[in-house]
């Protein structure tokens, strides 16, 4: 069935969690609902807020944006608009805007009677953002401890954090959640080029089946996880990823105050090295 035929047919009403009928319609490609107005609220405010504070500060070159948390000393407070109040209500709307598109995903999963993994799976980065902006500066006393908003000042901040620890690279969960970053990579390469050299032939050659694709995989490291596995597979590697990259940074700081290559010293100090 033709994608716009296929559409017509199942344009119809329900699946909404809030607003009834209200908003159940479409714009052009786009599905509207409660949450698409919520959506557009919170992201054209959060956006208009970015950009008057960046004009405020007489910057109009992109690169250099930079909308900064509160000094540490405003602590869990509220601080004046140009010195990071402006940073807390965009922080709000990158919040209201992420949590309503995850709505939106879940409304249009519930019209196509499918399951929410795509909505899980965005709530995962959701969460990787909340423990930067909200979990680790409530745990350590400051909305300070937040990133800044800038392409190139949210960068300067992750060096800077990373620096603090002294080498990022001994964070032990950091090293979980790269890991599983880089296996997502090989896992989505494996199949990506499986899928292709299989169902996508030179002229003149025929399509494979699954039983090939198995199949190439039992002869090469003798297991096949099978055409519905790696996607739970690759759908598990993404998930973590993000998961262990919240816990990583959650820890530095909150549970470990000191420099990562020491924490490594429990290794040193078991008591088999006699
Ligand atoms: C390809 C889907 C499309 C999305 C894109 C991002 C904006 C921001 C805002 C000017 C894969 C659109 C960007 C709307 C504009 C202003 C104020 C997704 C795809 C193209 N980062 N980061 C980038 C964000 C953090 C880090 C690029 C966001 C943490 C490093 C882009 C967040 C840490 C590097 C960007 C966020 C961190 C980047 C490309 C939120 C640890 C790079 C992103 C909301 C996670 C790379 C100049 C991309 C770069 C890069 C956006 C958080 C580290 C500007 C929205 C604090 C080390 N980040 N980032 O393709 O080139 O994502 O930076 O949490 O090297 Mg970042
Ligand atoms: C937070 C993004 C959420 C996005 C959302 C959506 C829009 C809409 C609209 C396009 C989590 C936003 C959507 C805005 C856009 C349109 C239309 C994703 C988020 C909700 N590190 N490190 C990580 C590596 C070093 C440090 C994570 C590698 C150094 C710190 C990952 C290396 C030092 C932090 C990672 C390396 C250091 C991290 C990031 C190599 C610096 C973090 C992925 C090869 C000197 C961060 C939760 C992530 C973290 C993090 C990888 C090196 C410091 C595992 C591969 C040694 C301080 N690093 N790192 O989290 O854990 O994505 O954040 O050297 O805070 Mg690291
Ligand atoms: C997968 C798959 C699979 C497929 C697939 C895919 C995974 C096997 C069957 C999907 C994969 C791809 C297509 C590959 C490419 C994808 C990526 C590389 C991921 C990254 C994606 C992007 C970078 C694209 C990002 C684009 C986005 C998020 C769309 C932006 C849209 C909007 C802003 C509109 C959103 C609509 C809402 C909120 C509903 C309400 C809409 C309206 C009222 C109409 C529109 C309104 C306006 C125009 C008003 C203007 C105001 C705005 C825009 C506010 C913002 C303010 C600003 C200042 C910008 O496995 O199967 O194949 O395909």
């Amino acid at each position: 069935m033709a994608m716009l035929n296929f559409e017509k047919k199942y344009r119809v009403r329900g699946g909404t969690l809030v607003g009834g009928d209200l908003f159940d319609f479409w714009v052009g490609p786009f599905y509207v609902g409660f949450f698409g107005v919520t959506t557009l609220f919170f992201a054209f405010l959060g956006t208009a807020m970015i950009f008057w504070g960046t004009s405020q500060a007489g910057v109009f070159n992109p690169w250099q944006i930079n909308i900064a948390p509160p000094d540490l000393k405003y602590g869990l407070g509220v601080a004046p608009m140009m010195e990071g109040g402006l940073w807390q209500i965009i922080t709000i709307c990158a919040l209201g805007a992420f949590g309503s598109w995850a709505m939106r995903e879940v409304e249009i999963s519930r019209k196509l009677g499918m399951g929410l993994h795509v909505p899980a799976a965005f709530s995962m980065a959701i969460f990787a953002y909340f423990s930067l902006v909200v979990i680790r500066p409530v745990l350590m006393g400051a909305w300070g401890y937040g990133f800044p908003y800038g392409i190139l000042s949210h960068l300067d901040w992750v060096s800077n954090t990373g620096y603090q620890y002294l080498h990022f690279h001994y964070n032990p969960a950091h090293m979980i959640a790269v890991t599983l970053f880089f296996t997502t990579t090989l896992a989505l390469a494996l199949h990506g080029a499986l899928i292709l050299s299989s169902t996508n032939p030179q002229p003149g050659h025929t399509v494979r089946t699954p039983e090939h694709e198995d199949t190439f995989f039992r002869d090469i490291v003798g297991y096949s996880v099978g055409t519905l596995g790696i996607h739970r597979l690759g759908l598990f590697l993404a998930l973590a990823a993000v998961f262990w990259s919240a816990v990583c940074i959650v820890i530095s700081g909150p549970f470990w105050t000191k420099g990562w290559p020491e924490w490594w010293t429990w290794w040193l100090n078991l008591p088999i090295w006699g």
